[in-house]
């Protein structure tokens, strides 16, 4: 008997057993009823009184191996079915094909930086706005052609609401809830009733700035905006001033920057005049301060506005606005810093 035992106890440790099937035959041979380890229980009766405590031991583990491979082998074939083994784990991910900031938002993080250093803070506002904050408390007159459902996009009229066609309303929100000191910047999606062309969007972005305080001045606004200039398109770069209109601003004026390409000899980028325009600032009219609840006599203010995409189309010479429209991935990919 213990002969016996002993022989299914090799038995049972070298068998190998790779598939369900394998498995399912081990079960049958020794733990069904009808197999061996019960036969051994079935001849047990017959074993010596003297024997029987060693011979039932011998039995008992006999059964625990074979129980135990049983459910060790089940487990394993379990989770080889779950996980496809002939997947290599230790194969390298790389190239990692990761996505890239779309031009318009790194031209307008680079922006946000510069003015930071200068101790502006960002604020934003809804882009669905009313007359208040878009046209009239910004000093425009009732009849001006912005107001026109030509050159605005109207969600209803009276009352008007709209989308909004400059930041501009997100200063005025800033100007009736806040007294100065103000020095904020604010970018922000646009939208403007326009047809669409190489050179003009309906939908763009812009990033205006207003700074309020007492004494502020048109030396502060020429200054802020030079080292903007020289710290967005090279330390070489010089800024020139022309006389422009706003009804937000009085005076008025529309800046230029030397062009980069050819370093202001004149080139077919800048159409031979050496400059490019970038922006137009000027400081705040007293009209628009007062619309807002700031004392005029007490505060002025300069501000500034400029177009994302213009900015970032001089920087690197993109020809046609409607690039950064179409997530087209060969255009996209041109700007990844990875
Ligand atoms: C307040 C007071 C003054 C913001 C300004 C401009 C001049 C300007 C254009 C540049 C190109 C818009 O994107 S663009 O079409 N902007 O020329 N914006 S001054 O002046 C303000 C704004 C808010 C309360």
């Amino acid at each position: 008997m213990k002969d016996k035992i002993n022989k299914l106890l090799s038995a049972i440790q070298e068998i190998s057993i790779n598939t369900t099937a394998e498995l399912d035959e081990f079960r049958l041979k020794y733990l069904s009823k009808k197999g061996e380890i019960n036969n051994l229980f079935n001849d047990f009766r017959n074993v010596s009184a003297e024997e029987r405590k060693e011979v039932g031991q011998l039995i008992n583990n006999l059964k625990q191996l074979a129980q135990d491979k049983f459910t060790t082998v089940k487990e394993s074939l379990l989770y080889a079915q779950a996980v496809d083994v002939t997947e290599d784990y230790t194969k390298s991910s790389e190239p990692l094909n990761t996505g890239s900031r779309h031009p318009i938002s790194q031209t307008r993080r680079e922006i946000v930086e510069i003015f930071s250093r200068m101790g502006f803070t960002v604020a934003e506002g809804p882009e669905i706005e009313d007359d208040w904050h878009v046209f009239s408390g910004l000093n425009f007159p009732e009849e001006h052609p912005a107001r026109d459902m030509q050159d605005t996009f109207f969600i209803n009229k009276s009352p008007d609401i709209l989308l909004r066609t400059h930041t501009s309303s997100v200063q005025v929100r800033t100007m009736e809830k806040n007294q100065p000191p103000i020095r904020q910047i604010f970018p922000g999606r646009v939208f403007r009733n326009e047809a669409i062309s190489a050179r003009s969007h309906c939908i763009f972005h812009q990033i205006e700035g207003l700074y309020i305080d007492k004494d502020v001045s048109f030396a502060d606004l020429k200054q802020t905006l030079l080292i903007f200039a020289k710290e967005f398109f090279g330390p070489d770069t010089s800024i020139r001033l022309r006389p422009s209109f706003f009804p937000f601003t009085e005076p008025s004026a529309e800046m230029d920057v030397s062009c980069s390409i050819c370093g202001g000899k004149g080139c077919n980028v800048c159409k031979y005049t050496g400059f490019l325009e970038i922006l137009g600032c000027g400081m705040v009219d007293p009209n628009v301060l007062e619309a807002s609840n700031i004392d005029s006599k007490q505060y002025t203010g300069f501000a500034f506005g400029m177009g994302i995409e213009r900015i970032t189309m001089l920087k690197y010479q993109i020809k046609d606005i409607r690039y950064f429209f179409e997530n087209d991935i060969r255009f996209l990919k041109q700007f990844s810093k990875f």
